[in-house]
């Protein structure tokens, strides 16, 4: 595959994995999450690899979720091939490929994350944090809610009140912040953020592969059912970006004024 949104590489047993649209805060657009679903397999497929960094481009994001610039009039993302639950986007898959592929992924945030992009980090095994990293969710805020892994499985880390008050505030956490709520793993200056994330994959790399497998199979049983409450999110999702709301939404952030939501109370 061509890859023009993200960064690939392995080296010495790790894959690396960098979501690489900087000028737009690693939003992700479909061909991102076509080019990371074929990373992470390409990375389950390869023997010699026994864990992934997710990491973004530059030192602002990490990613800021759903490229809103790429949003069609209609609603969704455009992207025409069938699969995602009608978005547009192949988020869904990409979530379950995540969590699927037997290896351990380590999230390494770099700066925003944001929206899409925070549920990506939630949903990955470790979170590295660095100190200047911001975490939050933005769906509500711009005619949007990924109600799957991005709420459910959120609200098992941080328990139900906070992952309420994330979603229905839509504020933003630092790392710290985060490190008290158990959202991440580990806080590190940010010009050690991928050497941290690196000496984590190393101590990944001497242990016990089949356990490791088997602990991450484990670890997903748990949450397995949020897989049908997120495709029915994703189905929602497509029905309600056709929405006046919801393209309100999508349009004030791009046209940069205050969004307007009172009209569309019920
Ligand atoms: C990240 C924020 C807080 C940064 O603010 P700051 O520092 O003031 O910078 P800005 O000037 O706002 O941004 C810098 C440039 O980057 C562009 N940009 C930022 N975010 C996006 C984006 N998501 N899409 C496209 N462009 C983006 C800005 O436009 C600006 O460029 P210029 O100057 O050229 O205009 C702030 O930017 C912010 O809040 N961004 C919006 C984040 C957001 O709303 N993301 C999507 C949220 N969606 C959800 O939460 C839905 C849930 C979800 O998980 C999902 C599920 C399925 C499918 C899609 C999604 C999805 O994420 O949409």
């Amino acid at each position: 595959m061509e890859l023009t949104d993200i960064l690939y590489d392995k080296q010495n047993g790790i894959a690396n994995i960098t979501i690489n649209r900087p000028e737009v805060y690693n939003a992700f657009r479909a061909k991102t999450i076509q080019e990371l679903i074929w990373a992470f397999r390409d990375a389950w497929d390869d023997k010699r690899i026994g864990a992934v960094i997710l990491t973004g481009a530059g030192e602002k994001a990490f990613c800021v979720g759903g490229d809103q610039k790429e949003k069609g009039d209609e609603g969704g993302y455009g992207y025409s091939g069938g699969l995602g639950g009608g978005i547009g986007l192949e988020v869904e898959n990409l979530h379950q490929t995540i969590r699927n592929i037997p290896k351990p992924v380590i999230a390494a945030v770099n700066g925003y994350a944001i929206g899409g992009g925070h549920v990506l980090h939630v949903i990955c095994d470790l979170t590295i944090a660095a100190d200047t990293a911001k975490f939050g969710q933005s769906g509500p805020k711009v005619g949007s809610y990924d109600a799957g892994y991005g709420s459910a499985y959120l609200a098992r880390i941080v328990g139900e009140k906070k992952a309420r008050e994330i979603w229905y505030l839509c504020e933003q956490y630092t790392a710290e912040e985060c490190m008290e709520m158990k959202l991440v793993n580990k806080v590190v200056p940010a010009a050690n953020l991928q050497e941290a994330a690196q000496e984590w994959a190393e101590k990944i790399l001497q242990k016990s592969p089949t356990a490791i497998k088997m602990l991450k199979y484990s670890f997903n049983a748990d949450s397995a059912s949020i897989q049908g409450i997120s495709q029915l999110s994703m189905g929602s999702l497509a029905m309600f970006y056709d929405t006046e709301e919801s393209q309100e939404g999508k349009n004030a952030f791009i046209e940069k004024r205050p969004v307007e939501f009172n009209k569309f109370r019920k």
